[in-house]
């Protein structure tokens, strides 16, 4: 007889709204994400990264001492491989979408498009600038033009360097020349990660894994940044806006078209069409009220913090968005799609709509997506949703949604930190000097069904919180504290800690902030970068009190992130199960590449990765690293009642002292 689940929802999410459409799911006996990791034990030896399948001859299960793959290949070699080609494939996803920004931006300098425009001209400007493209006196449009050669070349660039680099701190840029490891064209990394990992290359780990990182700083130093660029260019750089994320955010009498994927050529274009009259009336014409558009992972991030177009979720929320039954349809483009969405829409009347040449799912309907008649096409995808909602079954929307306030690109931290005139990050610099700021966690990544869906997440963003670390997120992780209500001035700020809640009252800013989506992790990179320059904090991002987390991480995208962010110099942390742990209790030296990415890579970078399971010692260490940063630039130890004695929460508890002793509490006992 099949295995059953016997986890209950509660056990598989802190959210009450997935909760609410789990129990839903096992009502009408639908399997999702969440029962079918209970049931598919993941394999043990190919888990930890033991199991060679690159050739013919195997694949060849390294499980005892000493035991090597046909061809030879120790253990050592066969982790580093893997690990890299996940790596390679991450920088490749990322890369790719880069790479269509940047097409984009070719197509839209030369009128070829329809229906976008350059809607950032001071960004397109201040990027061209930084390559010394001539901006004085030229259109945007030629610029742009320009821009985007320059942008294009930086994939099948065979020789020289990724030109963003530069936008390194110079330590760092000599540093990655010294070790080699300076990017010199995106594909031409990829390409060689799968070459040198193929049957009889390479088999020196260090040599493998060296390559890992010039593989990740094509991804993180190019195709990202691009893809934040351009997109930035394109449909304007992220300021502070209000919008909602959870299920809650579908509506029971409006046509609900539900966008998941990452590239916002798409999604933005649907949000033009769905504000367009003619679909306004085609769709009350069907007997809606409207059409309401929210958004599923980083597509979701892409429109939220534009547009403030509603996140219904994070990556376990797709299939839960279509049990609510409310789902007209589900427009999605690449990467972290599931292919179970198509048989799990069969049980309702949600059409999944495939749009990417590169993304077709069996069984979905497919309306391929093409920036010379995109608004067209965001039309013709918005009437099929449309045509569906007479079709509707019974719905159960749960009613749990939270604001937030989303949109802090790393040009608006600036703006924010001094005004139009005098943006610089010299105050978070010195908040985190004096110490009421103790140090600054990126807290990024996906959901994974192997641990409870955003409690680790929670976990680790509350506690660091209350250790007065400000906190920067993207991805999945942000839509985790989005989902908490984290990420709304007040709500978040009565989790924070006195010193960190003083300054986030004193700039306005919610002490969890939203950055963007994955391929925005290139933002926290500026801001690191910019927080080096300024002084104060050391000359590089090695010597800042900061960690990056992925408690909850399952892409390989996430450890290309991983690793740019190591070359880069950060301390990085992942949650859950090391895909190269090992079984150090059984095989002896099958931790060495395990040791090798965190001893290893900090000796050469300053930067290390380690896998934490227990979110308490990831807790443990973040703090421990920030703490040990602090000492090594002289500033003073962190000290959480020195500070928080003038913000507000202190202002209301005084209040409601008699006057005799509230001027005492605040200017000290009168001296006679
Ligand atoms: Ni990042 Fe975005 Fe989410 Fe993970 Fe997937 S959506 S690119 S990979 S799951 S954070």
């Amino acid at each position: 007889m099949a295995k059953k689940p016997t986890l209950r929802p509660e056990d598989f999410t802190i959210d009450e709204a997935a909760q609410e459409m789990l129990a839903r799911a096992e009502e009408m006996g639908l399997s999702t994400a969440f029962t079918r990791a209970e049931l598919m034990a993941p394999c043990p030896i190919g888990n930890v990264g033991m199991c060679c399948k690159h050739c013919g001859m195997g694949p060849c299960r390294l499980t005892k001492d000493g035991q090597t793959g046909v061809c030879g290949a120790t253990l050592d070699t066969v982790q580093a491989r893997n690990f890299i080609r996940a790596i390679a494939a991450g920088s490749a996803a990322h890369s790719d979408h880069g790479r269509d920004m940047a097409f984009t931006l070719k197509e839209v300098a030369n009128g070829e498009t329809e229906g976008y425009v350059i809607r950032d001209v001071a960004k397109l400007r201040v990027t061209a600038a930084l390559y010394d493209i001539p901006i004085e006196g030229r259109s945007p449009n030629e610029i742009a033009n320009d821009l985007a050669d320059l942008y294009i070349a930086q994939f099948g660039q065979q020789r020289g360097r990724v030109v963003l680099t530069k936008r390194a701190t110079a330590k760092r840029q000599k540093l990655w020349e010294k070790m080699g490891v300076v990017p010199r064209g995106v594909d031409r990394e990829v390409v060689e990660a799968l070459h040198r990992t193929h049957i009889g290359d390479d088999q020196d780990p260090p040599h493998i894994l060296q390559h890992g990182i010039r593989t990740a700083l094509a991804d993180g130093w190019g195709g990202s940044l691009i893809a934040t660029d351009v997109s930035d260019i394109l449909f304007g750089t992220p300021a502070p806006i209000l919008g909602q994320a959870n299920l809650g955010v579908l509506k029971e009498d409006m046509v609900n078209v539900v966008v998941h994927g990452h590239e916002p050529t798409l999604s933005e274009m649907i949000v033009a069409a769905s504000q367009d009259p003619e679909i306004i009336a085609y769709a009350r014409a069907a007997g809606a009220k409207g059409i309401n558009l929210a958004g599923i992972c980083c597509t979701a991030n892409e429109i939220l913090m534009r547009q403030g177009i509603p996140a219904a979720g994070n990556f376990l929320h797709q299939e839960l968005s279509i049990l609510t039954g409310a789902v007209e349809a589900m427009v999605v483009d690449v990467q972290c799609i599931m292919q179970a969405l198509v048989q799990l829409s069969t049980n309702f009347h949600t059409k999944i709509i495939t749009t990417s040449p590169k993304v077709k799912i069996k069984g979905a309907t497919h309306i391929q997506f093409d920036e010379h008649k995109a608004l067209s096409i965001a039309k013709e995808i918005l009437k099929t949703a449309i045509d569906n909602y007479k079709n509707r079954g019974e719905i159960q929307i749960p009613q749990h949604r939270e604001d937030l306030v989303p949109g802090f690109s790393h040009e608006y931290i600036n703006y924010m930190l001094g005004g139009s005139y005098r943006s610089s990050f010299r105050p978070l610099n010195d908040a985190i000097m004096s110490g009421r700021i103790r140090g600054v966690a990126a807290i990024v990544g996906c959901n994974n069904p192997r641990s409870k869906q955003d409690y680790l997440h929670a976990h680790v963003t509350r506690e660091l919180l209350k250790q007065d670390v400000l906190i920067v997120e993207t991805g999945c992780g942000a839509i985790a504290s989005a989902k908490l209500g984290l990420m709304l001035g007040e709500a978040g700020l009565e989790e924070a800690g006195p010193g960190l809640r003083e300054i986030c009252e004193a700039i306005g800013i919610p002490p969890v902030l939203h950055m963007g989506s994955c391929v925005d992790n290139s933002r926290i990179l500026t801001v690191l970068t910019q927080m080096a320059t300024e002084g104060g904090l050391g000359d590089d991002i090695d010597q800042i009190p900061a960690v990056g987390l992925a408690p909850e991480w399952m892409s390989e995208k996430a450890l290309s992130i991983g690793a740019y962010c190591v070359a880069s110099g950060a301390y990085v942390i992942f949650g859950g199960a090391s895909p190269i742990g090992g079984m150090p209790d059984r095989v002896s030296d099958s931790d060495i590449v395990l040791r090798y990415i965190s001893e290893g890579w900090e000796e050469q970078f300053g930067g290390k990765m380690e896998f934490v399971a227990d979110p308490d010692e990831m807790i443990r260490r973040t703090l421990a690293h920030i703490d040990k940063k602090r000492a090594a630039l002289g500033l003073p130890a962190y000290d959480p009642d020195r500070f928080g004695r003038s913000g507000d929460e202190r202002m209301i508890q005084l209040e409601s002292l008699p006057l005799a002793q509230r001027k005492a509490a605040l200017y000290g006992a009168p001296t006679e």
